[in-house]
């Protein structure tokens, strides 16, 4: 195998063509007049990588677009598409006045398809999101207009510009205000059956950390650790009525104040959620008990690397690895189910690092773990290292989705690389694995055999359950399963005293 065999983009031949090719657009199709006042918002379709769980991409909605939707003007009427839902390519009819388009690296090509597709018949398209605040002189090429920052200042001013026939090529906001005005998601635009949930929650912005290779190390984006006030969140996820909402927020934990008082606020909701934050949230049992009695189930945890040279590398600030295991079971004892996540590829890592790290995930019984290829960004500090090394192979955003190589490893070669993440998830979505991480209390276990089968070893339906409508048929009963048996461990927690002893932060590379 060579380098360049891995930068194509192949497709395992059981692959359902839904889950790696986007819906063609008719090159004849010809739409009807144009509806002043229609404005059509689109979150495009990515390739999905065969070797995780097709599962992840129905869990919850990005809130991109669901955010910016609230901020439309009460006179436009509105429209979302989401072409990861298997509908095939967004509607034709009636014919927008307006298509907003949300860009990622991964999929701005299928973004730029898109506008080059609705801009023939005349439709003014504005694109957002993160790839436009990164790359705004590519994103311009496609746009007749971008927005750079949030959504939900800007969309107002621009159809506002578009009614007043003085559309301008660009837009900034600015992530530095408050969060407090912003209108309600519009979740009623979300077909409810096609995700597990619909509550995606957002209550924080920004991270205390900066890691060199995380997305909000982009060099032009400022976004400061903002907070929303927990009332406001509180009364968002009363309104979508789900029993599970999901914090889709960078590090939930950044504020471990802030997070106490979440949870004081959400406890009387008797809800499950989970949300993604650093492990030193363990520092202080007190708060992951607190988290435990206001309904949290999972975390999803940036573990990163079990090698502190990595994380000095990456300036990240974390407890030491030796004590990862000790921080896991006062999740665990707390019955909150970890999800780590893992980037492979790092300076220190040699072809050892794939067993190592799957030993140890299945030693401390992650419940689930994600792995990702390092992916130097564009504008981050890790890419600027490896340009400045001549490590990085190509510029096809398409690839850098963290399940493709793109950059010259140290320590081993991109095809050992390559073979050795997908050799760890083979190896994770075992039957062997899934048996020996199972919960201690056998409470737990069904509906963790129940989530695991379905989550990782059904890739070969998860389009059908996509394209019919059933991912939320197939969840909400083991969601349900889940929330009375949590509600049942919350009684027995409240009567615990406290476990775990309090941890030692120790500063990585800052
Ligand atoms: C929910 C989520 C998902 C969901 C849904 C993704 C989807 N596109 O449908 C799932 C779980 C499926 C997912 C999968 C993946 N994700 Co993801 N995901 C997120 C997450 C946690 C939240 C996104 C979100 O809702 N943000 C909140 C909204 C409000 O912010 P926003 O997107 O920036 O939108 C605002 C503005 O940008 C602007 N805006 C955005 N679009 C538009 C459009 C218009 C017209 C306008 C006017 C404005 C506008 O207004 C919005 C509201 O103010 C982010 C991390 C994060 N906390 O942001 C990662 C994140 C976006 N994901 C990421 C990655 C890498 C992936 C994967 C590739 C990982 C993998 N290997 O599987 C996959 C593949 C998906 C893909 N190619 O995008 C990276 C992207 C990095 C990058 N530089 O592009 C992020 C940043 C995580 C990270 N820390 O690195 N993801
Ligand atoms: S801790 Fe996570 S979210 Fe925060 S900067 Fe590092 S990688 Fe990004």
């Amino acid at each position: 195998m060579n380098l360049r065999r891995h930068n194509r983009l192949q497709r395992p031949p059981w692959l359902p063509s839904e889950m790696a090719v986007a819906p063609q657009l008719d090159p004849s199709a010809v739409p009807g007049p144009m509806r002043r006042r229609y404005a059509l918002l689109i979150n495009p379709f990515y390739r999905k990588d065969p070797n995780a769980s097709f599962g992840k991409h129905v869990l919850t909605p990005t809130l991109a677009l669901t955010a910016t939707a609230a901020a439309t003007p009460e006179h436009w009427e509105l429209r979302y598409w989401d072409e990861n839902l298997l509908q095939g390519p967004p509607p034709l009819e009636p014919f927008p006045e307006v298509v907003g388009i949300t860009v990622h690296l991964t999929f701005a090509d299928r973004a730029y398809e898109l506008a080059r597709w609705y801009r023939r018949w005349g439709a003014k398209v504005v694109l957002g999101g993160l790839h436009v605040l990164t790359a705004p002189a590519e994103a311009a090429e496609h746009a007749d207009a971008i927005a750079i920052g949030e959504g939900v200042q800007l969309w107002p001013r621009i159809l506002g510009d578009v009614d007043a026939g003085k559309l301008e090529p660009v837009y900034r906001g600015d992530y530095r205000k408050p969060y407090r005005d912003d209108p309600m998601p519009r979740r009623d635009l979300l077909p409810r059956d096609g995700f597990l949930t619909t509550s995606s929650v957002i209550a924080t912005r920004g991270c205390h950390n900066r890691c060199g290779f995380c997305y909000l190390s982009t060099a032009d984006l400022h976004m400061p650790y903002r907070l929303r006030d927990v009332e406001q969140v509180v009364a968002e996820i009363r309104e979508d009525g789900q029993p599970y909402a999901v914090f889709i927020d960078n590090n939930l934990g950044s504020k471990p104040e802030y997070l106490r008082t979440l949870c004081q606020a959400l406890r009387p909701l008797d809800i499950i959620w989970s949300a993604a934050l650093t492990i030193d949230v363990t520092d202080d049992p007190t708060l992951v008990r607190d988290m435990a009695l206001a309904g949290c189930t999972g975390v999803f945890v940036g573990f990163e690397s079990l090698n502190l040279d990595n994380l000095a590398d990456a300036g990240k600030r974390t407890p030491v690895p030796e004590d990862y295991a000790r921080r896991v079971q006062i999740l665990h004892d707390h019955g909150i189910q970890v999800n780590g996540s893992f980037v492979l590829g790092f300076d220190h890592d040699g072809p050892d690092v794939f067993e190592k790290t799957v030993e140890w995930i299945e030693a401390n019984r992650l419940e689930c773990a994600t792995l990702h290829l390092l992916t130097p960004y564009p504008e981050t500090p890790l890419f600027r290292q490896l340009e400045e090394q001549h490590r990085i192979v190509h510029r096809d955003w398409r690839l850098y989705d963290t399940a493709h190589v793109v950059f010259e490893p140290a320590l081993m070669t991109a095809e050992e690389l390559h073979a050795g993440y997908q050799w760890c998830y083979r190896r994770l979505f075992s039957q062997r694995s899934i048996w020996r991480r199972r919960p201690r209390d056998w409470r737990a276990a069904v509906p963790y055999f129940a989530m695991s089968y379905l989550y990782k070893r059904s890739n070969r339906i998860w389009h059908l359950l996509i394209r019919y409508r059933l991912t939320a048929h197939m969840w909400r009963p083991l969601i349900e399963l889940s929330r009375r048996r949590h509600l049942k461990f919350r009684r027995r927690l409240a009567g615990r005293a406290v476990t775990g002893q309090p941890g030692t932060v120790v500063s990585a590379g800052v």
